[in-house]
């Protein structure tokens, strides 16, 4: 089998890629910049991600963001600017006093097969956003979420722990149902 090019800046999400797609890929991780469009809709990001990225077929791309029930679903599509300007503790502010702390993550994931044919996988995971920052692993906001039915963090978690239960593990095991699928 070919091996599955994962692009993404982001290490921590190759991480997990790696991890649960070796079952049946090897990988690679390619820091290609690509251009984003700017839309409020991540499956129309990834979408138009990888048209850019055809010739690195057969590839993954993965555009993800956290939407805060009580922030009006702040920062979702802007999660990647937030976290470079405000970061966690920005975020754990605008909750300050706050009970209401509902939040979800979604992750869209883009697969452009060898023949060019390109298929969208959706995860979503539900939580809340804890009262102060917990953990050391993962990256960017797992610190500050806490997935429904746990007490840790993300970043209390084993990457194997973390991809049972998240958005991006849930649309990686909608991706590796389609692949087994379509054999
Ligand atoms: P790409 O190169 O793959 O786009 P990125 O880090 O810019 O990497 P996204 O745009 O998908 O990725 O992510 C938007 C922000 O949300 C970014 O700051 C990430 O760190 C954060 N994020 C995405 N997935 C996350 C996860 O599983 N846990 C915590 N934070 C996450």
């Amino acid at each position: 089998m070919n091996e599955l090019n994962v692009v993404t800046s982001n290490e921590g999400k190759y991480k997990e890629y790696k991890r649960k797609l070796s079952e049946i890929y090897s990988t690679k991780m390619c820091h290609i910049d690509y251009p984003e469009i700017q839309s409020d809709i991540l499956e129309d990001v990834v979408a138009y991600g990888l048209d850019c990225l055809h010739e690195y077929r057969p590839l993954v791309i993965d555009d993800s963001g956290l939407f805060v029930d009580p922030l009006n679903n702040f920062p979702g599509v802007y999660s990647a600017y937030v976290m470079k300007t405000i970061g966690n503790e920005g975020i754990l502010r605008l909750l300050e006093n706050k009970e209401e702390r509902a939040a979800y993550f979604k992750c869209v994931i883009g697969y452009m097969d060898e023949k060019g044919d390109k298929r969208l996988f959706e995860g979503i995971c539900k939580g809340n956003i804890s009262y102060r920052s917990k953990g050391r692993g993962g990256f960017g906001y797992d610190p500050i979420f806490i997935p429904e039915n746990h007490e840790m963090t993300f970043a209390e978690m084993s990457i194997d722990q973390k991809n049972v239960v998240s958005h991006r593990g849930i649309a990686m095991d909608n991706f590796l149902k389609y692949l087994k699928e379509s054999k």
